[in-house]
């Protein structure tokens, strides 16, 4: 490991040794698959390959809140991709998603499959597929899809700015800390001021921007993401706060984030999700005595 304060870049950057950090077993400069793996495939016409971050989280919360909308046609089966493991360089991952990351998504309804990556692509493929989470009116469904490419767009200086050299990286590097929470805290105001004048971020009604939204930010001032809440001073965002607490109430949110997560509360995991049932007691039960 290089010393921050003295490091100058050689003329040509090479890929010689860990970077450590947390998520340096799986990091490496070049793409595509390490392994043949097929991916398994469920009963239900949509196949969902994913963890419970907030990336996969978006899609599960929209697959939950399409079911709990009446949407029958969002069945759907979640299957576990352990990213720490590698799964996501298996073969089969990787012709559904050749950017290796989760959630990647097929949709077998057609003569075809589909496929569909990056978490954006897919709230939006399933909001026009089922006509749901997207207004069609043209200011609001513009305000709608702004948020959501807001989402896309500023998370990576969260999670791989904010996050990483704050809670993840080897050494604590106080400019590359300045600086991203720096700009964490700016992007909490521009949400705080939005929704300040606005129930949800795209207006009156909860749309496909604030599920895309919210497992990041409300996650974030939760204080549970990179339990960075006291560093952040979380609490004075007071309308993402509101909006956060609105949004966990949801019952089609609070099982959503329950799928493919492998962490936290036993009660708040079920690694794979085949049918509507497998959120019951039971299911529960049979996790904690380790089935
Ligand atoms: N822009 C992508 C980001 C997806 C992403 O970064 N996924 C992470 C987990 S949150 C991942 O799969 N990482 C594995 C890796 O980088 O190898 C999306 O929104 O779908």
């Amino acid at each position: 490991m290089s010393d921050a304060a003295t490091y100058t870049p050689p003329k040509v950057w090479n890929w010689h040794k860990p970077s450590g950090g947390r998520f340096a077993n799986i990091n490496r400069p070049v793409s595509g698959a390490t392994h043949e793996r097929e991916l398994p495939v469920g009963r239900h016409k949509l196949q969902l390959y994913s963890l419970a971050t907030p990336n996969g989280v978006k899609v599960t919360i929209m697959l939950e809140e399409l079911l709990a909308a009446g949407h029958e046609g969002a069945e759907y089966d979640a299957w576990l991709v352990r990213i720490n493991e590698g799964d996501q360089f298996g073969s089969g991952f990787v012709a559904v998603n050749p950017n290796s990351k989760i959630p990647a998504l097929m949709d077998r309804s057609g003569d075809a499959p589909v496929r569909v990556f990056e978490s954006g692509a897919i709230l939006l493929y399933l909001a026009e597929k089922f006509g749901a989470f997207l207004p069609t009116e043209t200011a609001l469904r513009a305000e709608c899809l702004s948020w959501l490419f807001w989402q896309m767009g500023s998370a990576p200086y969260l999670g791989g700015g904010f996050g990483h050299f704050y809670a993840y990286a080897p050494t604590k590097i106080e400019y590359a800390i300045d600086r991203f929470a720096m700009e964490a805290k700016r992007q909490l105001d521009v949400l705080d001021r939005r929704l300040a004048q606005t129930e949800y971020l795209a207006g009156p009604d909860y749309t496909l921007a604030d599920i895309a939204v919210w497992p990041w930010y409300g996650g974030l001032v939760s204080g549970l993401l990179y339990e960075a809440g006291e560093f952040l001073q979380v609490q004075d965002y007071k309308n993402v706060q509101r909006w956060t607490k609105a949004i966990l109430d949801r019952p089609a949110v609070q099982r959503g984030r329950k799928v493919n997560r492998i962490s936290g509360e036993l009660s708040s995991q079920l690694h794979e999700r085949h049918d509507a049932a497998d959120f019951d007691t039971r299911t529960q039960d049979k996790l904690e005595a380790g089935g």
